[in-house]
């Protein structure tokens, strides 16, 4: 793109992707999530072009660029390019100080990982033009209108917790966000001498969307059951076991299991707040492991890849546990492990998981993470 040539960018900024340590399909339940932003992330370099309406976008990493007219924006068939579309379509409605800019992007980020790279780009484009321009929105407002984004561009009905984490998260630090009221707390993090460390399946399936928004209209379904004998719950959050097993006889089996999901999984991040303010590293990991078979068996919302490197954990007594994070169909498991044995455990996988699916395995480790920075150049 012509804009290449002599760009000189006046903003960077460095939008991290994020893991979830628990807390799966609770956050368009209402419910409580315990992510932290990584330091793996998307970098973006901004400048003003000195038009009223003309942009340019180009990717690094892949070599593709596009034009933006702020006068005209629709949806593209180009999947990647709708995150952008989105987001700029979203801040046009609540500003008009938006103006022509150039900007480049290049990302550390693996995309499909299930690490959020579709928040990480919509958050940290929100974010830079939001400095660039000044255009006074809060970061409550970039969240939720990356968020929406997703929604009617990319057509992900998903929750808030990717966004959130990507803008809020603090180093050292897991958030527990109540995804109702959006009131959270940084909770600190220590698992000495334990590491977190990712493996990623490097498997997305393209069920990912599609069966992301069947599982949110499952859980809906299971909602208006439940409604019938308890008007006053507004979502899976405010339901107990003993109000779900009343509800059962009414409900598909298949309802029935995913709304049990949902009410223990909110319960595990709850009680995984606890387990790490109290230093109870073996209940951390029994919860990943619980909340795995969940994910697996309840939600299915796991694959053989994700459940085959779960299962290979397992059989390791050097780790506390492990469960595929983020929306689920492949992409990373997380896995808490002694620290002096994470190099026979990388290369032991890595070898199993080559011999079962002929893939490389990918791993690296983890560190909470700070959210959203910028920074004038
Ligand atoms: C995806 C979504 F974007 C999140 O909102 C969340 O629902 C997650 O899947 C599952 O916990 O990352």
């Amino acid at each position: 793109m012509q804009f290449l040539e002599n760009f000189k960018p006046e903003l960077l900024v460095e939008s991290p992707g994020r893991i979830n340590l628990i807390g799966e399909h609770t956050d368009y339940n209402m419910g409580f999530v315990l992510p932290t932003a990584i330091a793996k992330k998307i970098i973006f370099k901004f400048r003003k072009n000195d038009t009223a309406t003309s942009c340019n976008v180009y990717t690094l990493g892949y070599d593709q660029g596009f034009q933006i007219d702020l006068k005209n924006i629709s949806k593209s068939e180009v999947e990647w390019q709708n995150y952008i579309l989105g987001v700029l379509n979203e801040i046009l409605k609540r500003t008009d100080k938006l103006r022509g800019f150039d900007c480049t992007i290049e990302s550390n980020l693996p995309t499909g990982s299930g690490l959020s790279s579709s928040a990480a780009l919509e958050c940290g484009l929100a974010f830079g033009l939001n400095e660039l321009f000044d255009l006074g929105l809060s970061k409550i407002e970039m969240v939720q209108l990356s968020q929406t984004a997703e929604h009617t561009y990319v057509g992900t009905q998903c929750g808030i917790m990717d966004q959130y984490a990507s803008v809020m998260s603090e180093e050292g630090h897991v958030i527990l966000l109540d995804c109702r009221s959006l009131e959270s707390e940084m909770i600190p993090i220590d698992l000495h001498p334990y590491k977190i460390i990712l493996l990623n399946t490097k498997v997305s399936h393209n069920l990912a969307t599609s069966e992301y928004n069947v599982r949110k209209a499952e859980c809906e379904e299971g909602i208006s059951i439940i409604q019938k004998k308890y008007p006053e719950v507004r979502s899976l959050r405010d339901v107990d076991v003993d109000m779900l097993s009343i509800s059962k006889a009414e409900m598909r089996e298949i309802i029935f299991k995913r709304c049990s999901f949902i009410i223990a999984e909110n319960e595990r991040v709850l009680q995984m707040a606890k387990a790490l303010q109290s230093n109870k590293l073996q209940q951390v990991g029994e919860l990943l492991y619980e909340a795995h078979e969940g994910i697996s068996k309840d939600y299915e919302v796991s694959c053989k890849e994700s459940d085959f490197l779960v299962d290979f954990s397992k059989n390791n007594p050097q780790v506390l546990g492990a469960r595929q994070t983020g929306g689920g169909f492949g992409g990373c498991t997380l896995n808490i492990v002694a620290e002096e044995a994470v190099a026979d455990f990388v290369k032991e996988g890595a070898a199993a998981y080559k011999k079962a699916f002929d893939i490389d395995l990918e791993w690296f480790e983890v560190l909470p993470s700070q959210g959203t920075l910028a920074r004038w150049l």
